[in-house]
């Protein structure tokens, strides 16, 4: 009998899972059945837009925690995908940090030239994975949220690709119940032009914190505190930030920090993180790891070490993300064709302990860049995906993350080489601080400055 996949989510994860599957039949592998579950109406995972907040007009969490006027916030020659680069997409090469829906139109090019769409059921939502020990099955239930009913079936396999950006980490700090301005996470920030004239304070101090702030900065807000909980950010902010310690209480509207100052704010927003959540699968199955570059319980950072017939896909903290969820997607695809063996458990977990260990030696800025491009190098040897030159993008990340801390609010004004093409990417038409247009027609006009 032909096997069964089953793949959990049509973000960038799920669907290198599926280009992967659709290569290697290409090229004249029979493949497996492959049913993907997407719990929204649209492919693109994180990168689709949506205004709603809280729960969906079907009754759903929602999955997006993009916001308007979101450029990427790495240079796109760290996520290019090898199989379909920018220039093929666009016809042309473009400048470094394309906005949200520019990618998303990336995303899905390479997806619809696959023709890969009738793979996925889309508003249907995975609710429960279990695994049979003696069949060696997994019952995947999902829910069809349009004709509200259930399906119920076996699958040999199971790809997890629902991403760990979606579910928000929301710490309480003493007050809230009783703050007379607006709290909220960063999963449900959506447009900076509702913070225009505001005094907002912003806690953590990761790429939410980074780009929320520098969000409102550009659109208007007031002021910009940060408050950290183990180090300040340390760019040269504009002089209307400032960057403080931990959050203690809150009194009305004025925030109390650790050491003893206080500022009135408007807002607060919580940049707090996610977690890695999937109350669908159950117990024994469960991946449990903290936002890490070495994801626990996962041989190549891929296959659950419990279980080989079980992956999880995009699960680490990310530098390298689109060509690096495709290097797991073409490493998972060959364990389930049979074409390269997993070894032991015992052996499998010592690939975990290692990962552990090197990710702990890492003592600089850069070195989490160069770990992740390493772990693609070594990924992208092992399979058929179209290799290229990972030390580009290494580059790019460098540059990028030096271009950060000489101008927080120009580093988007930058170029970098592709890792695929080697061309030069030109610089946007418009500096990003005075960019206020983040549609793809005004992306892609091509004025120069
Ligand atoms: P996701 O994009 O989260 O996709 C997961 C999919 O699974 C979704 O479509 C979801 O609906 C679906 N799903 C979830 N649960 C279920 C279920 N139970 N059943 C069925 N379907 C389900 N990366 C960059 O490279 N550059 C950036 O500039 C960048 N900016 C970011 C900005 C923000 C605000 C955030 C939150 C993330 C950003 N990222 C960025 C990182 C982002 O994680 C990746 O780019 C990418 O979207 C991860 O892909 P994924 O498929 O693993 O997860
Ligand atoms: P991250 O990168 O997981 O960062 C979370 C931040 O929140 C980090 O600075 C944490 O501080 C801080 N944090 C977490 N819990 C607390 C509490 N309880 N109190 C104070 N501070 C806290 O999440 P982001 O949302 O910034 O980024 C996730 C993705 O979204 C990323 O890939 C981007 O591309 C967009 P810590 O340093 O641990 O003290």
């Amino acid at each position: 009998m032909t096997p069964r996949v089953a793949i959990i989510g049509a973000g960038p994860s799920g669907l290198a899972q599926l280009r992967a599957f659709q290569s290697a039949n290409a090229k004249g592998a029979e493949i497996p059945e492959i049913v993907c579950f997407e719990k929204q109406d649209d492919w693109g995972g994180l990168w689709t837009y949506t205004w709603r907040t809280g729960t969906d007009e079907l009754g759903e969490p929602v999955h997006s925690s993009m916001y308007r006027y979101l450029w990427t916030n790495g240079p796109k020659e760290g996520l290019e995908f090898a199989d379909y680069t920018f220039e093929e997409h666009f016809g042309r090469n473009i400048a470094s940090y394309p906005p949200r829906a520019v990618m998303w139109n990336y995303i899905k090019g390479r997806v619809e030239k696959a023709g890969v769409r009738d793979w996925i059921r889309f508003r249907t939502p995975v609710r429960r994975v279990e695994f049979n020990a003696s069949t060696r099955k997994f019952r995947v239930v999902a829910h069809d949220l349009v004709n509200d009913c259930e399906s119920d079936e076996q699958f040999d396999y199971v790809v997890v690709a629902s991403g760990h950006f979606s579910t928000p980490n929301v710490p309480e700090f003493k007050g809230f119940e009783t703050f007379n301005g607006r709290i909220l996470h960063s999963h449900d920030f959506r447009d900076a032009r509702e913070f225009i004239g505001k005094d907002i304070l912003l806690i953590g101090t990761s790429y939410s914190a980074e780009d929320i702030g520098s969000q409102c900065w550009k659109y208007g807000c007031r002021s910009v505190t940060v408050s950290h909980r183990t180090a300040p950010i340390g760019y040269k902010w504009p002089s209307s930030w400032e960057e403080v310690p931990l959050l203690r209480r809150v009194e009305g509207k004025t925030a109390h920090f650790k050491d003893g100052s206080s500022k009135k704010v408007d807002a607060i927003i919580l940049c707090t993180g996610y977690l890695h959540h999937f109350p669908f699968m159950e117990d024994s199955l469960k991946l449990r790891t903290a936002n890490r570059l070495a994801a626990a319980d996962l041989y190549k950072g891929v296959v659950w070490v419990h279980n080989p017939q079980l992956f999880y896909l995009g699960m680490q903290d990310q530098w390298y993300t689109f060509n690096m969820f495709d290097a797991q997607a073409w490493f998972a695809r060959d364990v389930m064709l049979g074409r390269i063996k997993t070894p032991s458990r015992h052996k499998m977990l010592e690939d975990v302990a290692a990962r552990v260990a090197a990710e702990d030696a890492i003592n600089d800025d850069y070195g989490p860049i160069l770990y992740q491009g390493d772990y693609v190098r070594e990924l992208i040897a092992e399979t058929d995906y179209p290799s290229f030159d990972v030390d580009a993008s290494d580059r790019a990340f460098v540059q990028w993350k030096k271009h950060k801390k000489a101008d927080i609010m120009g580093f988007r004004d930058n170029g970098y080489v592709s890792p695929m093409t080697g061309s030069m990417a030109p610089v946007h038409h418009t500096k990003w601080v005075s960019e206020l247009d983040d549609s793809m027609e005004g992306y892609l006009k091509s004025v120069t400055r």
